[in-house]
């Protein structure tokens, strides 16, 4: 396998002494690649440096502006050894507790640390994490079109590539644009204007639409591919019952996001009355947000990820917490996770005793060029590679080249103009 020169280097690290372990700098890069992302970059007085994502899409700046005027000020002097102690000062020392841009802000920080801590000990971080409980990771990439034949046409290019787990998006009838539908097939980016672009919404047509989709999928390629769907927050409650009753037929791996969570309680009754396995947590920013689906086993995956919930040393509190209740990992992996996230996760999903899935959505070629990485795919698997550290770098002269561009989310309203969950 040929890695990038920039991967290479990180084998030759120096041994690190006390001194050697002490901040001396930290600092925000913001490059957009294709799409903007935020990275934190950490370096030690011995000169290993670590690298961290702070990407919080559509609010990239807010994110930065947290990370240059509150907490990277205080990590200079600090020993970059002292992860647990770094988090905790971030966290609680805010006195304002948990939200994404924090979190997020504090995930990047978290992560960098790690890197530098498997540099120091010479490890990639899924072997300082206890090691690898798998050979490789199962990834899940997203097939979508604007018809349900355009969209079974797309699953089977995925199945070409090699993947046996996709998610499926399709265009609803009569609606303009529909969650999970690019133009661009391999690299899906929902943020696409300054100001937010308008969509429209109609859970009656969808609900309607969506079980011929995998009616169809199930008839032309078996029972074997694993189906993922995303419901993106449009349901209620019980309109999520429903579709996950009507695709009971269609053994789903998981529907995701039938409802918005901030009401975990919710989740009750769509577990009443269906087996459609649930996934839910990308937009969580810790444990408090899932700390009841959880203990009460209301969902099957949970989405939150390093980035966006408080990074490694976070995440793993919630792996654990969902351990004890068989409910098993599925990290969100969309474009807007760079890849310094999707390298960190492949490392905590190879070690995490309950992992579930991945999600890799492809990033472009010149976030690639901008972020050399270790990891690898091979056939539905990924693997985050053997360097020490999480095997992710961010070239900075060629970041400089593509400098921030203002983008945000679209937002959504139901077809009489009331404002909806995108
Ligand atoms: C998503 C994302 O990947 C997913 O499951 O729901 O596409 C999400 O819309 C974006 O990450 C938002 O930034
Ligand atoms: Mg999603």
């Amino acid at each position: 396998m040929k890695v990038s020169p920039l991967i290479e280097q990180q084998h030759d690290i120096p041994k690190a002494s006390a001194r050697g372990r002490e901040i001396v700098d930290a600092r925000v890069i913001i490059c957009s690649p294709g799409r903007n992302f935020v990275t934190v970059k950490i370096t030690t007085h011995d000169g290993i440096y670590g690298i961290g994502d702070a990407t919080l899409n559509g609010r990239e700046l807010a994110v930065a502006a947290y990370l240059n005027d509150h907490l990277l000020p205080n990590l200079i002097g600090r020993d970059a050894g002292r992860i647990e102690d770094i988090w905790q000062f971030a966290y609680r020392g805010a006195y304002w507790r948990r939200g994404s841009v924090k979190m997020s802000a504090i995930a990047a920080i978290d992560v960098a640390l790690w890197d530098i801590k498997a540099k120091m000990a010479n490890m990639p971080l899924y072997d300082l994490l206890g090691g690898a409980s798998r050979d490789k990771v199962l990834v899940y990439g997203h097939a979508n079109g604007n018809t349900i034949e355009e969209t079974v046409e797309e699953v089977g290019r995925y199945i070409d590539m090699g993947y046996s787990a996709i998610r499926a998006q399709t265009g609803v009838p009569g609606l303009k644009a529909s969650y999970g539908v690019s133009k661009d097939k391999l690299f899906y980016e929902p943020a696409d204007a300054e100001l937010p672009s308008e969509t429209v919404w109609n859970t009656h047509d969808y609900l309607t639409h969506i079980p011929k989709l995998f009616e169809k999928l199930r008839q032309d390629y078996g029972d074997g591919v694993r189906l993922l769907h995303d419901g993106h927050h449009r349901m209620t409650p019980r309109e999520a019952a429903q579709l996950g009753k009507s695709l009971e037929p269609y053994n789903l791996f998981w529907l995701e996001d039938v409802t918005p969570a901030e009401d975990q309680d919710a989740f009750r009754l769509i577990r009443q009355h269906t087996t459609t396995p649930l996934a839910v947590g990308e937009i969580f920013s810790s444990i408090w947000d899932c700390k009841d689906l959880i203990e009460n086993q209301l969902i099957d995956y949970i989405r939150a990820t390093i980035v966006h919930a408080g990074g490694i040393t976070h995440v793993r509190r919630i792996a654990d917490l969902a351990a004890l209740y068989q409910i098993r990992t599925g990290f969100h992996g969309a474009t807007d996770l760079s890849p310094v996230t999707m390298g960190a996760a492949l490392h905590f999903d190879l070690w995490v005793p309950n992992f579930g899935i991945q999600e890799y959505m492809r990033h472009t070629p010149e976030t690639d060029a901008v972020f050399p990485h270790a990891y690898t795919f091979d056939q539905g698997y990924l693997h985050p590679g053997d360097t020490p550290g999480h095997g992710v770098d961010i070239d900075e002269a060629l970041a400089e080249k593509f400098p921030y561009k203002p983008m945000q989310l679209p937002v959504t309203r139901l077809t009489d103009g009331t404002m909806w969950n995108w």
